[in-house]
């Protein structure tokens, strides 16, 4: 059966693919189904927005889909960027370089550590219209300095206290043990194998 993964970030996509890698579906990434959806994420939730995606790219192929809204929330930025991680930045055409510098800015003169954590809420949408969700969270705190090359996003930029490390100084294998992703996908293997069941 197969599995369309629901997202327009290559970084996710490439976390996903290998989340998913041991699973009994034929996985499938946008690029491979032809699609390029832009969906309007206006939603108030991560929810809201892990619907939209999840039934968007599902309604257009007709597959089950799995994609995730996720975010960095920051404690001494009252939890921002949060929903807005995607958008952290004023300047037109911003790139992940960007919003890093951006929330460097913001953090500039502000009390250490500056604890944080990562949420993704993951949803699985259904051709029928039904969607599921999952979450999953991961702690660490920000740090003025980036170091590491590998993920995406704000990984630089993650410090894993307790390995010393960012998230962006793990391998992808590493990074997929923990992650808030890889914790939400987790927690969806379940109603993933259910669908099987129910083919
Ligand atoms: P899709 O909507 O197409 O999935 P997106 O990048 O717009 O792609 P989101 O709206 O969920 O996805 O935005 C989440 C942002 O939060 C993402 O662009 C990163 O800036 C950040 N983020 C989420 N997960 C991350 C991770 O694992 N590592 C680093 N940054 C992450």
């Amino acid at each position: 059966m197969k599995l369309l993964i629901a997202t327009s970030n290559p970084g996710k996509v490439r976390e996903f693919k290998e989340l998913l890698a041991d699973l009994p579906f034929d996985v499938v990434t946008p690029v491979e189904a032809g699609l390029t959806l832009v969906v309007e994420e206006d939603g108030e939730t991560y929810r809201e927005n892990a619907a939209k995606k999840a039934s968007a790219y599902s309604k257009a192929s007709g597959l089950v889909c799995i994609g995730d809204d996720s975010g960095l929330e920051v404690a001494v930025l009252d939890g921002a960027p949060g929903l807005y991680s995607a958008r952290f930045s004023p300047k037109p055409g911003a790139t992940d370089a960007d919003r890093r510098q951006y929330l460097l800015e913001k953090l500039a003169g502000s009390a250490k550590p500056w604890k944080a954590k990562f949420h993704a809420t993951v949803a699985i949408g259904f051709p029928d219209g039904r969607v599921e969700f999952t979450v999953g969270e991961c702690h660490g705190e920000i740090i003025d300095e980036q170091r590491g090359q590998n993920g995406f996003g704000y990984d630089p930029l993650f410090l894993i206290p307790e390995l010393g490390k960012t998230m962006a100084e793990l391998t992808p294998s590493e990074k997929n043990q923990l992650s808030h992703r890889a914790r939400a996908v987790i927690n969806a293997i379940p109603i993933l194998l259910s669908t099987l069941g129910n083919k």
